[in-house]
């Protein structure tokens, strides 16, 4: 039998399991062994902040992709929680996106992200923290839920968190502390890529306001040589969040934890 497109035949999308386009040539690249090494996979928009952080650097190191839902040994070894991104130095590990961003700051090889004046330093943590208590989770809300009405709350919701954040950035930008990228950009970046590629196709998130501050960044964080060497083509993000739009149970931790009302892992 000839299988036609139905929806009821239609196949679900999977995700992917190899990076595309400019992503994939970065990971080419970066395949040589490194005493660093980059536990990555490449739909993940945690494990791009830190590919983020490394390509803006330009510090050698190595990028290995894995699938992190079938919890390889070199994955658990470093974390235990089975996530992605995990990083290793040496006979060292260390995970959660955010605290492997501060690591390499620490090291301070290659350009820095955070600037070294302390209150503009706290000033980049404040807002980072404001990305990831109510960018990201709003973000898998409004992506996660299935009710026409609450998904309309979250997209209010998620517009009024990214202009509280656009409110705390340099006025003239293009990006978060003025002309060049910085932690808090590298921190949203990833969400702000999957606004156009995911919320848009799946939920009819709008372009940004035309001439608006919010526009100039948007624009700004896609031209980025660093942002666009971890990005893979466009069907990669389509395919790898149509479970998430659909809500398919185990979806992945995240998802869990925003269906049951918990924090993010
Ligand atoms: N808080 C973690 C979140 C990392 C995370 O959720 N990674 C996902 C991929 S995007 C993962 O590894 N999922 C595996 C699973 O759900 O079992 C971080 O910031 O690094």
């Amino acid at each position: 039998m000839v299988a036609t497109d139905t929806d009821e035949q239609k196949a679900k999308k999977v995700y992917h399991t190899k990076a595309s386009g400019n992503a994939l040539a970065t990971v080419q690249q970066r395949s040589e062994a490194h005493e660093l090494k980059l536990y990555g996979s490449c739909f993940c928009p945690f494990v791009q902040r830190v590919w983020i952080s490394l390509e803006f650097k330009q510090v050698p190191y190595q990028y290995i992709e894995i699938d992190p839902y079938k919890k390889p040994k070199e994955l658990v070894d470093i974390n235990p929680r089975g996530l992605v991104p995990a990083l290793k130095h040496g006979d060292w590990g260390c995970y959660e996106s955010t605290v492997l961003m501060e690591y390499l700051e620490d090291l301070q090889a290659g350009e820095s992200l955070l600037p070294a004046d302390p209150r503009i330093r706290a000033h980049s943590r404040l807002w980072s923290d404001h990305a990831n208590r109510h960018i990201v989770p709003t973000f898998y809300r409004y992506l996660q839920e299935q009710d026409a009405e609450k998904q309309l709350e979250h997209a209010v919701d998620l517009k009024n968190q990214i202009a509280k954040l656009v409110t705390a950035a340099d006025p003239a930008g293009p990006f978060f502390l003025g002309p060049t990228l910085s932690f808090v950009d590298a921190q949203i970046a990833p969400w702000v890529l999957r606004l156009s590629r995911v919320l848009k196709p799946y939920r009819g998130w709008p372009d940004p306001e035309s001439g608006g501050r919010w526009e100039t960044w948007v624009k700004a964080i896609e031209a980025e040589p660093a942002v666009q060497a971890t990005t893979s083509n466009d069907d990669l993000y389509l395919d790898s969040y149509e479970r998430y739009a659909e809500n398919r149970p185990n979806t992945s931790q995240v998802a869990n934890a925003v269906n049951s009302g918990r924090g993010l892992p």
